[in-house]
């Protein structure tokens, strides 16, 4: 079939009612291979077409409204529709839309914001933040990481030094590097990752591996210390760095117990090892705090930062460089046989100017601090009370849940039941998109949203959270 004749240009007019649903889902199904999707089953279900967006709220081409409590994939922090950042993408397209950074060349807007971030990112201990690398990605920004912790230790006269230690269920992208470093095993099991050289230990989620009679803070001390065990177990001097996420995104909003990042941390600094703090989802504003480091105390070398520093609104992602590394690179390096062809992309960079001056204007950062992450918490955690909820936790502006069978004794649904999709499906139907991991049902909301906003939002996680009650009786489920 040849299906670009299908459909008129005229039906590809973005706004709702006016797309034509069965025509672009057959175009979709016929040339577009989505990421992390089962291509078969999308194409016999249709794609759900999103068609545009304003503030919390996106419509898709069946006109219906949904409540975006997962902020685009935990990007659109200022919110959707933000005219500020389209006029400066205009602005900076007709000024200069690409140059290159390679061949000693810059460009205003690259050189303004590796500033503005450096002003931004809080200097810790002796460390600081002067130094930025430029990617389009999270995932870019992390293969960026393995390069430069690799020449790090060459340069030292320590080229042993090639360990980089991630944990299992961690997220760190989808190239060959960053999917190594991060520890989904579904990732892991297709392309023969992860790649040599790197290595996992646990996550520290204290409501599934927090032993009987054991507190959450002596818990993290424990889970901090297979990063000593393993550390021992390569032999210090082969390893070169380790790498968390501050709170575990992708893998479920795990957040760790308050001793386990001041316990690695002490751990690293023993053994000399570089900490990469990977913020794709947690900097600028997600926690409440423009860096997640400086919420637990961490002293990284290296953080690794995209979606949020443009609210997603263009690709840009990017390495806050430590004083410690960069100073080696810049005095010892030599040329540096790393980049991309947009780093540093004058368009991006200018996207991420103006975001970062709208969200200082509107204090959203302080915002979620002192305001709306408290009254998030807050309301978050009389879901506890729900028959299905075995733990509810929130952390600045993400949030996770856990669907139990039986509460008293923690029981989990076994995983082929699939409750957490099918709560997902409760949410959407019911015009509010949350997402599933396993058994846990996370969010990740704009951080423009108001108390009422708020408000219904929890309205509607109630209601589905319910209905998917309801279904688990009927179907015998529960314990
Ligand atoms: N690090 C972290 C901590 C991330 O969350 C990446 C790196 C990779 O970023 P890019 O821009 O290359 O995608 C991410 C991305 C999910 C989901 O299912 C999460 C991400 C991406 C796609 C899906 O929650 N996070």
């Amino acid at each position: 079939m040849n299906t670009t004749s299908v459909i008129a240009p005229a039906a590809l007019v973005r706004r709702a009612g006016q797309v034509d649903t069965q025509a672009i889902q057959a175009l979709d199904s016929a040339h577009f291979l989505h990421p992390f999707t089962d291509f078969k089953d999308m194409n016999a279900r249709g794609s759900r077409i999103m068609t545009h967006a304003d503030n919390i709220y996106v419509w898709d081409s069946e006109g219906k409204k949904v409540l975006d409590a997962m902020s685009g994939l935990w990007c659109v922090n200022a919110g959707y529709a933000r005219k500020e950042l389209a006029d400066a993408a205009h602005h900076q397209m007709m000024t200069l839309p690409y140059y290159n950074a390679f061949f000693q060349t810059t460009n205003v807007p690259a050189v303004q914001l590796a500033a503005k971030l450096a002003a931004l990112a809080p200097k810790v201990g002796e460390r600081s933040f002067e130094h930025v690398f430029y990617s389009s990605s999270g995932s870019e920004s992390n293969d960026t990481n393995v390069r430069m912790v690799r020449r790090y230790w060459d340069l030292l006269g320590q080229p042993q030094r090639k360990v980089i230690i991630g944990r299992v269920n961690g997220y760190h992208g989808s190239t060959m590097a960053a999917a190594s470093l991060g520890g989904m095993s579904g990732m892991h099991a297709q392309g023969d990752l992860p790649l040599p050289n790197i290595t996992h230990i646990g996550q520290p989620y204290f409501f599934e591996d927090g032993l009987a009679g054991e507190t959450e803070d002596e818990f993290g001390l424990r889970a901090a210390g297979w990063l000593e065990q393993k550390i021992l177990e390569l032999g210090a001097d082969k390893v070169a760095a380790f790498i968390g996420e501050p709170v575990q995104g992708a893998g479920g909003v795990i957040i760790p117990p308050a001793t386990y990042w001041p316990e690695i941390q002490r751990i690293v600094d023993k053994y000399g090892i570089l900490l990469i703090s990977d913020e794709v989802i947690c900097a600028f504003g997600r926690l409440g705090h423009w860096f997640a480091y400086e919420k637990f105390g961490m002293k990284p070398d290296l953080v690794t930062f995209a979606k949020g520093v443009t609210s997603g609104y263009i690709p840009l992602g990017g390495v806050m460089v430590g004083n410690r590394v960069a100073k080696v690179l810049i005095e010892l390096g030599g040329d540096f046989n790393h980049g991309y062809t947009y780093s540093g992309h004058p368009v991006a960079c200018a996207v991420a100017l103006a975001n970062l001056e709208l969200m200082e204007r509107e204090q959203l950062v302080q915002r979620v601090h002192d305001d709306i992450g408290p009254y998030l918490a807050q309301r978050f955690a009389e879901l506890k009370a729900h028959p299905l909820v075995g733990d509810a936790q929130t952390c600045g502006f993400v949030a996770g849940l856990v669907l139990v069978k039986n509460k008293a004794n923690k029981e989990r649904f076994a995983e082929e039941l699939g409750v957490g999709m099918l709560c997902r499906g409760h949410c959407f139907g019911n015009g509010l998109i949350m997402r599933a991991v396993g058994d846990r049902m996370i969010i990740a909301p704009p951080l423009v949203m108001t108390h009422a906003q708020i408000d219904e939002m929890m309205a509607l996680i109630l209601k589905c959270l319910d209905l998917t009650l309801a279904d688990a009786r009927k179907s015998g489920w529960l314990a």
